[in-house]
Order: C-alpha cells, then structure tokens, then sequence
C-alpha cells in the first residue's frame, strides 16, 4: 500500500512486537483556529499514505472550519508490517469572546480514551480492546514570532499532564530563517519557565535530547507545485518562489514526520502507556470506590480545583453562621439569667408584700 515509510527500520525485537500486536499509532492535532490543523492533516496523508480513499475528495473541498472533534483512519502496511493510524482533527478554538477553558472538550476526549481503555483492561475478555489513546498531540501555535499567548499557555498545561504534547509552529513560510530560530528560543523559553513539560524527544542510541529541538516549524499545503528546478513539489507559491513542505531548508515537516511515523513512534507508544495512562489509571484507582464509575469531577484536576474552591466558600459560610448563631445564642442565655433574675426579685418582693399582708392581718 505504501512505500519508504521506514517502519521496517524499527529496530528488530520492537518490530517483532508490533507486528505481532499490530500497532495503533494515534496523532492528534490541537490549537487556534486557522492554524493550518486541516491542511496539516491533509498534506501528512497525502505524502504518507499515497493510496488514501478519499485523498482526492479531501482535495476538492474548499477548506472548511473543523466543527467538530473527527477522526481519519488509515491503515499503513510495508512489507508485512501493518500500522494502523487514527488521525484527530479538533476545531481551533480562539474566535470566542470569552475562551476561558476553551480547551476543555479536548481534554476530556483525551480522558474519556484513557477511561474507556481502563475499562476494558477490568473486562475478563481482554482480546480485542479498542484503543484511540492519544500517542502524540500535535499543539499548534500562531507564527507571531513574539510570545505565546495566555490561551495557549493554559491549554499546554491541560493537556502536557495528560499527553505526549509535540509544539509545532503553524505557517512556518510566514516567518523568515532567524525570526522561526528567535521565536523557537523564546517558546522554549516560556514553557520552561512555566514548567510545562512536552514531549522530549531523546537521540535513541544515546538517550541524550535531540540536538534539533522542538518546536517543530510546519508548512501545510494540498497543491503541488513547480519549484526554482522545475521539480513537481508539495508547496505555497509566493512571489520568490515556492515554500516546499519537504524541503528541510524551509522547515520541520520531515523532521516531524520521521519523528512520528519512523523514529519516535514506539516511544510515543510506550510513554502514552506507562506515563500518561499509568498516572491517569493510578488517579482513578486512588479516589475511586471498588465499582464505582468515572466521576469527572475526581479524575479532571480543573473540576477538582473548582470543587475545592467551592468547598472552601462553603466552609467559610459555615463559619460565619456558626459564630452569628453562637453569638445569638449567648445573648440569649444572658437575656434568659436577667429575666430570671427578674423573676427573683419580683417572688422576694411579693414574699415581702405577703408578710406584710400577713402582719397587718394579724394585727388586724
Ligand atoms: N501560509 C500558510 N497558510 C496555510 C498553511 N496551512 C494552511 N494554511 C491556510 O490557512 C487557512 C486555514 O487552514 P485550516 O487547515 O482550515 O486551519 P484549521 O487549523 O484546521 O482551522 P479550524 O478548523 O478552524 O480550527 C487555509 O486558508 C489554509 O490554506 C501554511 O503552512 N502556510
Ligand atoms: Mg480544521
């Protein structure tokens, strides 16, 4: 079905594995809105799975707006070896007036995966499971070359606790050579510094970090065009000339696209499964009863800290009315031992007249 993807090169036993298995590889694309998530989609497909169905139907339709979370399955096959592939496409998010946790529905897909995975692994059958856990999440960011924005930062954290997050800067011919490499810097910088940890990408010989650092600028295109040397090439036509997708000169696309479907693949695999899920499942089975189902609440850290900041507003009321009522109820006692005072005084004072009363009778 397709050549030269490379997944023969896995080293032997992992092959072996797999092959055995027959592995799912799920990508999943995420970010503003407009970003080129589509196209991305659309131009991986078209230069990876070459026979793809509806390649050509996906080329006539004027780009739309994603609405929806939608996902595209492909199954890869070279030389015996098969790979199924889920890719996700989700609606940008941005256009809002108030995108406060617009994220959100994303996160929780990435949970509900999570979840229905763990169910299965309680179920006596445990043959065919359906897995669409999130391998690689693919995070796009808008090439302003200046920072990145609040909303972003926000939905990095979300989703870097629960996922492999890959940064990836969308339109990359919209900046020039030494603005992607400052602007690159500066992402890195902000993440650091805002302890948001991605995916780390290690030289698998040496398990040292890969000297071509994220972020990984992209070039998204569903046209094929002739460049400077006449050759038939995938790209955006400006007046210099072509902004080619796989040429290296102009940005990450084949770097990415080896890390993803070549390289890092299995490793993707194996941290989704042991870091992301194992820390998902740990959470559940800590705050969960014995049969007790999926409380978001519980498993989601943003409802858990609303929760949390309800409960304190709600401890504070408590307080509040308990010392209004104690207050109250010491007036009272004082109010109830002045009256009974009262009372005493009026009995000694009547006691007093009764005397009278009684001597004057006598003497009467
Ligand atoms: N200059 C440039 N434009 C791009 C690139 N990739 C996509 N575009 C254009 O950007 C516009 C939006 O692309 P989409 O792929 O629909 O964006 P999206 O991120 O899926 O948007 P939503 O579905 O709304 O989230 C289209 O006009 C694309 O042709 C790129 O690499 N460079
Ligand atoms: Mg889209």
């Amino acid at each position: 079905m397709v050549t030269n993807l490379g997944l023969v090169n896995l080293p032997n036993q992992q092959y072996r594995l797999l092959a055995k298995k027959g592995a799912t590889f799920t990508i999943m694309v995420v970010g503003e809105s407009g970003l080129g998530k589509t196209t991305f989609i659309n131009t991986l497909f078209a230069t990876s799975v070459k026979t793809h169905s509806d390649d050509q139907l996906r080329h006539e339709q004027p780009v739309r707006k994603t609405v929806e979370i939608s996902i595209t399955r492909a199954e890869l096959e070279e030389k015996g070896f098969k790979l199924r592939l889920n890719i996700i496409d989700t609606p940008g998010f941005g256009d809002n007036v108030n995108n406060t946790n617009a994220w959100e529905p994303i996160v929780d897909f990435i949970d509900d995966q999570h979840e229905a995975y763990m169910q299965q692994e309680n179920q006596p059958d445990r043959k065919a499971k359906y897995d669409m856990r999130v391998h690689a999440c693919l995070y796009f960011i808008r090439p302003t070359g200046h920072s990145l924005k609040p909303l972003d930062i926000e939905a990095l954290r979300a989703l870097a606790t629960r996922v492999n997050v890959i940064p990836v800067i969308a339109k990359a011919d919209t900046l020039d050579a030494d603005e992607m490499q400052l602007f690159k810097e500066h992402i890195r910088s902000v993440l650091d510094s805002q302890n948001i940890t991605v995916y780390q990408p290690l030289d698998l010989s040496n398990g040292q970090p890969l000297p071509e650092q994220l972020p990984y600028s992209v070039i998204g295109s569903e046209k094929m065009l002739q460049n400077e040397h006449g050759q038939e090439v995938r790209g955006r036509q400006y007046s210099w000339g072509v902004a080619e997708v796989e040429n290296e000169d102009h940005c990450d696309f084949k770097k990415l696209r080896n890390l993803l479907v070549r390289t890092h693949m299995l490793d993707l695999v194996h941290s989704t499964d042991e870091l992301h899920y194992g820390a998902y499942r740990s959470q559940a089975i800590t705050t969960r009863q014995p049969g007790e189902t999926r409380n978001r609440s519980q498993v989601n850290p943003q409802y858990k800290e609303e929760e949390q900041a309800l409960r304190r507003a709600f401890t504070e009321q408590v307080n509040v009315e308990v010392s209004r009522f104690n207050k109250w109820e010491h007036n009272l006692i004082a109010e109830r031992d002045r009256l009974n005072k009262d009372l005493e005084d009026t009995h000694a004072a009547i006691r007093k007249l009764q005397i009278e009363v009684d001597q004057l009778a006598g003497r009467a």
